[in-house]
């Protein structure tokens, strides 16, 4: 079956859920093609069966905001005729689900059917989706998918609360390939982070509001007074700044490392003790999963999906929004007590098989097949 996957190239969840699920599935009996405006970070291998598409969009001096839906969805109409695609699936649902919608349009007027598979990822929703100015819109879009789908129980009850939606929504949760750690290998030496008495906590994200990484700073601020440790904040965004401001106001600029974006996530999350992830909104917590799977216990808010991720007392735990003082004692607790600290580690790992991709991709599959002629 023949497969166009358009996503948000970037490092954020959504875009790396599309990435990963398309590898996999070009690697059995799909083509896979990805039409974006940039090629995917985590896509590095193109071959016979795996294809980029890139969506330009030309800069005109008489628009303030470039038409980037218009170019989409005519990118997909040409795409779609000129390697017979059989099926668009979209992920997140702006502008993606509404550029899809235009395409299936416009290619019903020259007797060409095109199903639109819609995958929400959080924000989408949650935050940017429900805004009045996109409402309907995004609403729209979700009503005349032929399939949707939401990466978590909770996504799926706010969708069809927030947006009054009636349309059956299948939840394929996040997931991880439990095979790339079995033979992992880290690319760097330990001493590189921290010194050998020191544990390692590890914080992943994009350092928007939502993501409450001041949170995070605060709560290792509070753990590094009782227990020698480092902090390893990875990724960027509008948050940064602030959190590099607050550490030198604390004192603590030393004991933390800012990498910004990485492609070596894994390691980072193979050396570490703790991943804190104290967010806002957070419809399932991919970054959390992937340090589950590298035997990393989390300590997170119970907001949105995550309680579906990590289970209390045996992945980790859960507090509520902006409990620094809960989240930093039980950090300290597990951080101190070597045997907790162990069973964690295993409570992590087991939990995350459950989101193993062999579990996971034959949930998509059977989506397609619906639609497959
Ligand atoms: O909504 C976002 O924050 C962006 C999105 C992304 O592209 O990173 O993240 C969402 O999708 C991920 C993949 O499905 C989920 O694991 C994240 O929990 C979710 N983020 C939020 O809900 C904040």
């Amino acid at each position: 079956m023949k497969i166009g996957i358009v996503c948000y190239p970037t490092f954020g969840g959504s875009g790396v859920v599309a990435t990963e699920l398309g590898l996999q599935l070009s690697k059995s009996k799909y083509e896979v093609h990805f039409i974006t405006y940039k090629q995917p970070v985590r896509l590095e291998i193109i071959n016979s069966s795996l294809f980029f598409h890139e969506v330009n969009v030309p800069d005109y001096p008489l628009f303030h905001y470039q038409p980037y839906e218009l170019a989409l969805s005519s990118k997909l109409v040409d795409t779609v005729k000129k390697y017979n695609i059989e099926l668009l699936h979209v992920h997140y649902a702006i502008p993606h689900a509404y550029a899809a919608y235009m395409t299936k349009q416009i290619l019903q007027s020259e007797n060409v059917n095109i199903p639109i598979v819609t995958t929400l990822h959080g924000t989408d929703i949650t935050l940017v989706g429900k805004h009045p100015f996109y409402k309907p819109a995004v609403k729209f879009s979700i009503n005349n998918s032929d399939f949707v789908t939401s990466v978590s129980e909770d996504l799926k009850n706010e969708t069809k609360k927030l947006f009054n939606i009636h349309k059956e929504i299948k939840v394929i949760p996040n997931f991880v390939d439990i095979s790339k750690y079995l033979d992992y290998k880290q690319d760097f030496d330990r001493e590189f982070i921290a010194g050998r008495d020191e544990k390692i906590i590890s914080h992943v994200s994009n350092f928007r509001k939502v993501k409450r990484t001041l949170d995070v700073i605060d709560i290792f601020n509070n753990i590094q007074k009782q227990v020698k440790s480092k902090l390893i904040m990875v990724g960027d965004g509008p948050d940064r700044l602030k959190c590099m401001k607050r550490c030198k106001e604390l004192g603590i600029i030393e004991k933390v490392k800012f990498l910004g974006n990485s492609n070596q996530v894994y390691d980072i999350l193979s050396y570490s003790d703790l991943f804190l992830l104290p967010s806002e909104i957070e419809s399932f917590g991919l970054s959390a999963l992937e340090a589950m799977m590298l035997k990393v216990p989390i300590i997170s808010t119970n907001v949105g999906g995550l309680p579906e991720v990590n289970m209390e007392g045996v992945s980790g735990f859960l507090f509520d929004l902006g409990d620094i003082q809960k989240m930093s004692l039980k950090s300290i607790e597990i951080l101190k007590d070597d045997i907790l600290l162990k069973k964690m580690k295993e409570g992590a790992y087991n939990t995350a098989k459950k989101y193993d991709i062999k579990k996971i991709i034959p949930q998509y599959e059977e989506v397609y097949k619906l639609f497959s002629k």
